[in-house]
């Protein structure tokens, strides 16, 4: 790591000197391990508090920092007295009190991502945006490797983003999720992208208006602005004298899809790849093909190697992940759909054929906004977990609801309402943590029970 650099950097963007500054580190899940980590290499000094008496990354810490001072089990206000800046894990609330009080008397603000773009002089390709996300920085790190770039993908994504450093890569492809952004100030990345915007996290957002503008902050700096030609919200956040390119799958754009008998991904008049060529399903899925092209093309990258990696691109687990085929019928899981959007661009493929398991914990979303596509797409509705029945009360007998209490119950149910040539979706519109660890659990427990079925 170039210190000079960095020390220069921090100094210039959050007045950070280290003869002075006292930086508390918020948080010690994987975030808040990495930023010690990485202020430890530093002449920096830091403490690092979490409100769990026993967070994740303490025993690690302990071992490798013993010098780090360690607060842990509440928010202690000491900490908080002698800090000059503050590094916020994204899992932590902004509106949490004594955060929220430490913000309003003027303390620095950064992130984990701040810290990571201070670091680096190598460009940042940001991914953001309510769903596809993963699909696209996975994308993305197979695009930059096809056209010879050595390319690190991480973020929220699951590789906290400073730990990516150690592979000094020359691009970096980053997840940033809406809690890492609203904490982020100097991301400044060479292309950018929000790939839609709909519904979630508004039980942590002030609205759709707020959690828009919180994804919106992906475009600070001046680097090429990469928009969703489909999206009100997206295409609401272009800037004037930015360089820019608009990917669509409904309409003429820089890159978009052709429609027709051959339909085609396009770049202008220039045919890249045929859509079937592409092995993921989804029209959404194409969409996060455009974006990544879109993105590798602003930074340089060579489109035939991208489009070479494309079609061999398989998709990740528990995003619209064929399970199994039993008795003619199709079980897919596709734990990830955590919000509205991602279930409907789920059913938005389907004929009127699907038997759909939903449920767990909405983060306040309006469960009327599933209600047009259930009804277009579905025969029946399996709901579980915290609000099933917000969801059943949205459907108000449109469609059979039929309750479960957990996975196994859900499955056999929809077992014995499955006809040949049906699928039954595990596409939730709900977070997964009221009753799993989290959506890969939630989509093991699906498989495991299908793979039960196939096996009787
Ligand atoms: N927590 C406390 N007290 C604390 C600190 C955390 O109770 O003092 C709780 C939080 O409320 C949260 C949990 O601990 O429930 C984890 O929070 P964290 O900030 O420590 O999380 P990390 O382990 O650092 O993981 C985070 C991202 N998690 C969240 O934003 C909740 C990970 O995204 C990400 O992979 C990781 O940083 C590396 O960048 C996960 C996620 O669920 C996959 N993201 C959400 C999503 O995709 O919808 C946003
Ligand atoms: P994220 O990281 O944003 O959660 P993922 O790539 O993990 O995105 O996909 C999450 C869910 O959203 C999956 O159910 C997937 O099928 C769906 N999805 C992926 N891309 C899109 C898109 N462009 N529009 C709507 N839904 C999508």
């Amino acid at each position: 790591m170039d210190m000079t650099f960095l020390l220069n950097n921090l100094d210039q963007h959050f007045k950070l000197n280290p003869l002075e500054a006292r930086v508390l580190v918020v948080g010690l899940g994987a975030t808040g391990y990495s930023v010690a980590q990485f202020l430890h290499q530093t002449p920096i000094k830091f403490a690092v508090i979490d409100s769990r008496s026993n967070p994740p990354s303490i025993e690690n810490l302990r071992e490798q920092m013993p010098d780090v001072p360690v607060f842990c089990g509440t928010f202690n206000q000491a900490a908080f007295d002698v800090a000059t800046h503050l590094v916020i894990s994204p899992g932590v609330s902004l509106q949490e009190p004594i955060l929220h009080q430490a913000i309003q008397t003027g303390m620095t603000v950064m992130s984990d991502i701040d810290l990571f773009a201070c670091a680096t002089d190598k460009p940042i390709i940001a991914i953001t945006g309510s769903n596809g996300k993963s699909t696209v920085t996975t994308m993305m790190g197979d695009l930059g490797k096809a056209a010879g770039v050595k390319t690190a993908i991480g973020g929220n994504l699951g590789t906290p983003a400073l730990d990516l450093l150690q592979q000094n890569a020359d691009l970096y492809a980053l997840e940033l999720s809406s809690f890492q952004l609203e904490r982020t100030s100097v991301l400044n990345a060479a292309a950018a992208t929000v790939l839609n915007v709909t519904p979630d996290h508004l039980d942590r957002h002030d609205g759709m208006e707020g959690y828009a503008g919180e994804k919106q902050r992906v475009f600070r700096g001046n680097g090429a602005m990469i928009l969703n030609a489909d999206d009100a919200w997206v295409v609401a956040m272009a800037e004037t004298g930015r360089q820019t390119y608009r990917f669509s799958i409904e309409q003429p754009a820089d890159f978009y899809l052709q429609t027709g008998p051959n339909p085609a991904l396009m770049f202008g008049s220039q045919v890249l790849m045929q859509a079937s060529e592409l092995p993921l399903e989804g029209a959404h899925n194409i969409a996060n093909a455009l974006a990544a092209l879109a993105l590798g093309h602003a930074v340089g990258l060579d489109l035939s190697a991208m489009c070479k990696a494309l079609k061999r691109f398989k998709g990740l687990a528990h995003r619209m992940q064929k399970v199994a085929d039993v008795k003619g019928v199709s079980w897919v899981n596709d734990s990830k759909a955590t919000n509205i959007g991602a279930c409907v661009a789920a059913l938005q493929g389907y004929q009127r054929k699907v038997i759909l398991l939903a449920g767990g914990d909405a983060k306040g979303a309006d469960m009327q906004e599933l209600v047009p596509a259930i009804t277009a797409k579905s025969k029946a509705v399996i709901v579980m977990g915290k609000d099933a029945e917000l969801i059943n009360a949205a459907i108000n007998g449109v469609v059979p609801v039929h309750f479960a209490a957990n996975m196994k119950q859900a499955v056999a149910k929809a077992a014995e309402l499955a006809e040949v040539g049906d699928t039954v979706l595990l596409s939730p519109a709900c977070a997964s943590l009221d009753q799993y660890k989290s959506y890969a659990d939630r989509g093991n427990k699906f498989s495991e029970a299908v793979l039960g079925l196939a096996a009787c």
